[in-house]
């Protein structure tokens, strides 16, 4: 069903509102993927709408990566399709001609922060509890190489090479430190603050601003784009090997094992 990501377009601005709300935790599903791009494509091909704020409807948590039950034993098929999904939705959010921005209201691991990474500017709540960074090693598995692009280009080589190595969650005021994220807001602040960080970059001519931005991310949108049917076929024979299935399983097990 159409109703994971609800759209919100105010005309007067030109800014639009994707609120991703799948629960329980806005994981990045097959469908929720496919309905974010249709998403997202209608908004970029509307010349009404400059900007976009990526913000959650679900309390304490932004997006919990990709949907694990996605890559546990399941076909070569199914997992071409939704690899497909996770680079389409990457390369269409990096490679936007709008000013994108990430209110980070929750926590937002691995591939939810991988879609804060491919925005523009990321302010995010002010709440020690809420954490984000891309912790693959932590699960067993390895961050492909556009996941590290994106990060190195956010934070800078060193802080990325540790980061990743270590699987980090950062804490808010932690992500603010390395510059993962650019500024820290009061929760209930974070709409406002983030539609005028998005006016304040809209005051510049669009075609100098996209070019410059495209000038940025080119080599590794295009990095992506060139090898783009060999990182399916890596990924596929990543996540079948048994000794993978086996970490997912694990970790799975111990999200679950840890309620209350
Ligand atoms: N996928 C599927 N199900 C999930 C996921 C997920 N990513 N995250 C949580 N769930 C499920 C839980 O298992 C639980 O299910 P159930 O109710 O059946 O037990 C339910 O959602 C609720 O989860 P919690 O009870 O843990 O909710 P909390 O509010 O306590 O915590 C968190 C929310 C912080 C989001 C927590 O669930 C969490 O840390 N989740 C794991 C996040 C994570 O590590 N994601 C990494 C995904 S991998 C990825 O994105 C990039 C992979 C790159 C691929 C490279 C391969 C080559």
């Amino acid at each position: 069903s159409n109703n994971k990501i609800l759209v919100e377009l105010d005309e007067g601005s030109g800014i639009a509102t994707m609120k991703l709300k799948s629960p329980p935790v806005n994981s990045l599903s097959l469908d929720f993927l496919t309905e974010f791009c249709i998403s997202l494509e209608k908004l970029e091909n509307n010349r009404g709408c400059r900007g976009v704020i990526f913000t959650s409807a679900i309390p304490k948590i932004f997006s919990s990566g990709l949907d694990i039950t996605e890559m546990c034993r399941k076909s070569t098929e199914h997992y071409a399709e939704f690899w497909r999904a996770v680079q389409e939705m990457w390369l269409r959010v990096y490679g936007s001609n709008m000013v994108t921005v990430a209110a980070i209201n929750g926590s937002s691991p691995a591939g939810g922060c991988l879609l804060a990474l491919s925005c523009d500017y990321r302010i995010m709540a002010e709440n020690p509890k809420f954490s984000i960074g891309l912790n693959e090693a932590q699960l067993g598995i390895v961050a492909p190489f556009w996941f590290k692009d994106t990060f190195v280009n956010v934070v800078g080589h060193r802080v990325a090479e540790r980061s990743l190595q270590l699987g980090c969650l950062h804490s808010a005021p932690e992500a603010l430190r390395i510059g993962l994220v650019d500024e820290l807001v009061p929760e209930e602040k974070l709409q406002d603050k983030a539609a005028a960080v998005i006016a304040q970059w809209l005051a510049l001519p669009d075609h100098a601003r996209q070019l410059t931005k495209s000038m940025m991310r080119k080599l590794v949108l295009d990095r992506l784009v060139a090898h783009r049917e060999e990182d399916i076929q890596n990924f596929i024979s990543f996540i079948t090997k048994e000794s993978i299935q086996k970490s997912l399983h694990m970790y799975m097990e111990m999200l679950k094992k840890k309620k209350g």
